[in-house]
């Protein structure tokens, strides 16, 4: 063997190469996720035109072929020959990564993909790529092939068209790459919405050609419009919704000009007990905060303090309002343009730099001062929330400290229902929330102990949509839920101290056991929220039918596989049992089809959108009748095997 290492052995990757190589470092990963990603790389270049101003329409279509089109009415990608390289701008544009043109962004683009990569990206995990161009009264096309290659240059197929400039660009993912064809409407349909409300009179239109639907959004009020519509089902506290926007040109760090920075805001405060604070810099949510978020909570903190010391609603002497009292039953959004912005955090998803904060929390002190002043019953109405809220924090916090654990394991103080595990390795530990005393009592018989622990409940947990923090703490089966799980609650919640890996709800099969499931869900999305985020809580699938056939017995988890059955031993005498509650199944059955990690079926409660989940718990779970009931309405054609 001839092992010369020489220079013809290094591949020099060349073009779009490295793209197809590793997908993931430009679009995160080829599963659904990067998929949707492609959309957004190309639409954030039309966002990006709309944001300079020269484009007011974007429409969207998913072809029945898998395809998806992006057409805009901006001035049309430049299509004139570059001089360095002798090509047309477009082509440019599609085959060239990391160039410092605008398409690839660089320092002025400030609609941002997460991974901020491109349509040559896109170009290089597309079969086949098409794209046309309205400019100056010309009509243009040019097409790629096989991960961008051009399949033909660029050509005017039409002179004198006197039709409005504007970019279309179709293309079709390589699925030898990209893993399957699932574009999903709905994770589709929630981002236009959102960039409809972040970018205001700005229309976008999505066209499915698979089902025909078509929906428009475009809102005159921007993030008003968005507030509005989260406080619907919360219901405004009042109904004036505050607002306020701040262009600004300043020296930004690794920037050599100064530049401009926009920011956004809007906020209501809404009669629930929850926090609905949504930060965004350019067009992408940012999760975790970061200095955009601060800055709007100091700014909120001191006017409301201010104020409420001045209007003598508080003392000198009291307990100040705390940051978690002023964001109790807030809704916000807040929205940064800015040109170089830095993110900090696990995800990337938290907004540092210094730059933002003092903006907006001058711009927020400004316009509440103005509010307050202005409308002295809203005033009252925020200050004696923000009291309430602070009130009761005091007084929760007591229970609190009773249920938070000092040593995840100190087991004196675990509640007496809890039949605990063996082991002490949160690692490999579950907890199984049982409906019911008799379901938990052959839980608690057939489970394995060594990792399995038990927490029957007692009948219907509260509904904490409709309560205040206080008197959750005085319900005791979420006292025992909370000392249990291990790791406080709230905003004192540390996932760190979990002790157990899976929470896992086992209800019945029916409406009872939907409507303690739903609640449980309820209480760890609002107080232990990270459980969810973290993939911690699964739902246990107990099966619908019990099979047998002489001795044999076999499970079936659902009508389908019910039927598959029946077929199979259509020729023999069989028996099937309906199950309808956990109770009618004896120790043994449990462990073996519900429990045992060998057999069982568990459901992973994810959340794709905190937002859209937010908006449908306060739906489904709060105080408002009438969303609910058309909720219902809409829905119900929907349910099957409705057995009550
Ligand atoms: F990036 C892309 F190619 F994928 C793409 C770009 C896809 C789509 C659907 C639209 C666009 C796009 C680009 N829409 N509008 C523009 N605008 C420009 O490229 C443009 C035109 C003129 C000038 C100018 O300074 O005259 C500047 C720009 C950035």
């Amino acid at each position: 063997m001839n092992n010369n290492y020489n220079s013809d052995s290094i591949v020099q990757l060349e073009g779009l190469e490295p793209v197809r190589v590793r997908p993931g470092m430009y679009i995160g990963s080829t599963d659904s996720l990067g998929l949707h990603h492609l959309i957004w790389e190309i639409v954030d270049n039309s966002i990006d035109e709309a944001m300079a101003g020269y484009c007011n329409k974007i429409i969207i279509t998913i072809k029945k072929d898998g395809g998806i089109i992006v057409k805009d009415n901006g001035r049309g990608i430049p299509v004139d020959i570059n001089s360095k390289t002798g090509k047309p701008g477009v082509e440019m544009v599609f085959t060239e990564l990391h160039a410092g043109g605008k398409f690839n962004k660089n320092s002025y683009s400030v609609s941002g993909g997460l991974h901020g990569v491109g349509a040559s990206v896109v170009n290089a995990l597309s079969s086949k790529m098409i794209v046309n161009i309205w400019k100056d009264n010309k009509y243009y096309e040019i097409s790629f092939a096989n991960g961008g290659k051009v399949s033909k240059p660029l050509t005017m197929l039409q002179d004198n068209t006197n039709l409005e400039n504007g970019t279309q660009v179709e293309f079709h993912p390589d699925f030898t790459i990209m893993e399957k064809n699932d574009w999903d409407f709905n994770i589709i349909s929630n981002r236009v919405k959102q960039l409809a409300y972040l970018n205001k009179s700005l229309e976008i239109v999505l066209v499915n050609e698979i089902n025909d639907k078509t929906i428009s959004f475009k809102n005159e009020e921007g993030l008003s419009n968005w507030i509005e519509e989260i406080n619907k089902e919360k219901e405004p506290l009042y109904s004036l919704i505050t607002s306020s926007k701040v262009e600004k040109v300043i020296e930004i760090k690794g920037l050599d000009e100064p530049a401009p920075i926009s920011i956004e805001l809007a906020f209501q405060y809404n009669k629930s007990y929850n926090t609905s604070i949504y930060s965004f810099c350019n067009n992408i949510n940012t999760t975790e905060g970061g200095c955009h978020e601060e800055g709007f909570k100091f700014g909120l903190q001191k006017i409301i303090n201010s104020y409420a010391l001045e209007k003598k609603f508080l003392k000198e002497k009291d307990d100040k309002i705390s940051k978690e009292d002023i964001t109790e039953g807030l809704a916000a959004i807040i929205s940064v343009k800015h040109p170089n912005p830095i993110y900090e955090g696990q995800t990337k998803r938290k907004l540092g730099g210094n730059d933002v904060r003092p903006i907006i929390s001058d711009m927020t002190q400004e316009i509440l001062q103005k509010f307050l002043y202005e409308n002295p019953t809203e005033a009252e109405l925020i200050i004696k929330k923000c009291i309430l809220a602070r009130d009761a924090r005091k007084k929760s916090q007591e229970v609190r400290e009773a249920t938070r654990r000092k040593s995840p394991f100190s087991s004196n103080s675990l509640p007496g229902k809890l039949a605990d595990c063996t082991t002490k390795d949160p690692s490999i530990s579950e907890i199984y929330i049982v409906e019911g005393d008799s379901a938990g009592g052959s839980a608690k018989i057939g489970r394995d102990r060594f990792f399995q622990a038990i927490l029957p409940l007692k009948g219907k947990i509260l509904n904490v949509e409709k309560a205040q923090t206080t008197s959750i703490f005085g319900n005791n089966e979420i006292i025992d839920l909370i000392t249990a799980i291990g790791a406080g609650v709230g905003n004192d919640f540390d996932i760190e101290k979990l002790r157990y890996n899976k929470i896992i709800i086992m209800t019945d099969a029916d409406v009872d056991g939907a409507h303690i499931r739903i609640l449980l869900l309820t209480f760890l999305f609002r107080y232990m929220y990270p459980t969810i985020e973290n993939g911690n809580v699964f739902i246990a699938q107990p099966p619908l039918y019990k099979f047998s056939v002489g001795k044999m017995v076999k499970y079936a988890y659902d009508d389908q596989t019910l039927n598959e059955y029946k077929e199979e031993y259509k020729t023999q005498k069989y028996n099937v049992q309906r199950y309808k509650g956990l109770g009618e199944m004896n120790p043994e059955q449990l462990w073996e089809t519900t429990m045992d990690p060998k057999n069982r079926l568990l459901l992973k409660v994810n959340i794709e959108d905190a937002m859209e989940a937010d908006k449908k718990f306060s739906l489904l779970m709060g105080e408002e009748v009438k969303p609910r009931k058309e909720f219902i309405e809409e829905n119900a054609k929907y349910v099957k095997n409705l057995d009550i």
